[in-house]
């Protein structure tokens, strides 16, 4: 009998691919719910380095990074129908790339030009804008995201797809917007309309409520 175990946060766009990917696999696994504000104790031992959620524990075993887990996922229940990554190696490469470029590129500019404040903030929209426009030249290819199935770079890419319009609409700072980014919202529309990711995408109702505490937004 395998054990499989996620330490997460119900409204992590980072847990939410973990879950994404265990449920399009098939595999049963429990969820445990993090306090980040009281990390518990098995969560700073599995991921002592950058004691964050998600962590996948299989077996006893660790895996952390919500990206290299998705590849952890998908190779160790290979048998399953679904593959998440492409097989050819190439391609393989290329989602990896892209897949990075989510995580370095556009987290780093959505927080620095959202969520802070002062004189920088204009300059930080404009490099915002700069990196959304290479993903939008990137999604308009239909290449790697938002094909017929959902693939690794949807799931990834979620977090551009749902969180953002989200934390834009709750602090009015609008950067990703319809008109300069139609590739954008025509792929995320899609991908947002699709049954299996809306049953899996945390409630909006619920999710604004959390944002707000978290970025100590009023009511
Ligand atoms: N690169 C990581 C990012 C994970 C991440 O940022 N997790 C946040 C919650 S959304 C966290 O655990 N923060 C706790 C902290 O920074 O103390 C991944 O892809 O798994």
């Amino acid at each position: 009998m395998q054990e499989v175990k996620v330490y997460g946060v119900w409204g992590s766009p980072f847990s939410r691919r973990v879950e994404i990917a265990l449920k399009m696999k098939g595999v049963e696994y429990e969820f445990i719910e993090e306090d980040l504000n009281n990390k518990s104790e098995q969560l700073l031992m599995y991921n002592p380095v950058h004691k964050k959620i998600p962590v996948l524990v299989h077996n006893g075993k660790p895996v952390v990074e919500s990206s290299l887990i998705m590849e952890y996922i998908d190779e160790t229940w290979k048998e399953n129908a679904v593959q998440l990554l492409p097989t050819d190696p190439y391609k393989r490469a290329q989602v990896r790339f892209w897949s990075k470029f989510i995580d370095d590129k556009i987290m780093a500019s959505v927080g620095a030009a959202l969520l802070s404040q002062g004189e920088d903030v204009q300059k930080a929209k404009e490099e915002m804008e700069e990196v959304l426009q290479v993903l939008e030249s990137e999604i308009i290819k239909k290449e790697l995201f938002g094909g017929d199935k959902v693939s690794f770079l949807d799931i990834i890419g979620l977090f551009v797809a749902y969180w953002v319009p989200i934390v834009q609409q709750l602090l009015g700072n609008y950067v990703l917007t319809r008109d300069k980014f139609p590739g954008i919202y025509e792929w995320a529309d899609q991908l947002l309309d699709d049954t299996f990711i809306k049953e899996n995408l945390p409630h909006k109702d619920k999710l604004i409520p959390l944002l707000r505490t978290r970025f100590g937004v009023q009511s």
